[in-house]
């Protein structure tokens, strides 16, 4: 399933959607918000592109790869109590961005992050 999204400030919001396919969200330029709640994908890939963008992925399972983008702008990206089966890769991109880790969220092939700041309670 791919959702491409245009210039302005777009949400994005799925709540128990299951998916054995990829779910593919590429929100363009704008102040983007995705908010993926207690959702199962194949894989999950998100493109929040330029603006400050806020993602959050809570209570959800990945089964295999998942790659978030979040582009130019000063971007938030949060992570609460989910499953990510195969690699995370997360990328803030340009710009002053941050990760929160929330809860417990477990990474079973390991997690690659390139952000500025990592927050963790
Ligand atoms: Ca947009
Ligand atoms: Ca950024």
């Amino acid at each position: 399933m791919k959702v491409v999204l245009g210039s302005r400030r777009d949400r994005v919001f799925t709540n128990g959607l299951w998916l054995s396919d990829a779910l593919i969200v590429n929100t363009g330029l704008g102040n983007d918000n995705v908010h993926v709640q207690s959702s199962q994908f194949g894989k999950l890939k998100i493109d929040t592109g330029g603006g400050s963008d806020s993602m959050l992925i809570d209570s959800t399972t990945v089964d295999r790869r998942s790659r978030i983008f979040a582009g130019w702008g000063n971007d938030t990206v949060t992570l609460r109590d989910s499953t990510f089966g195969r690699k995370a890769i997360l990328e803030g991109g340009m710009d002053d961005d941050t990760l929160h880790l929330l809860g417990v969220n477990l990474f079973n092939k390991g997690l690659e992050e390139d952000f500025e700041q990592v927050l963790e309670p």
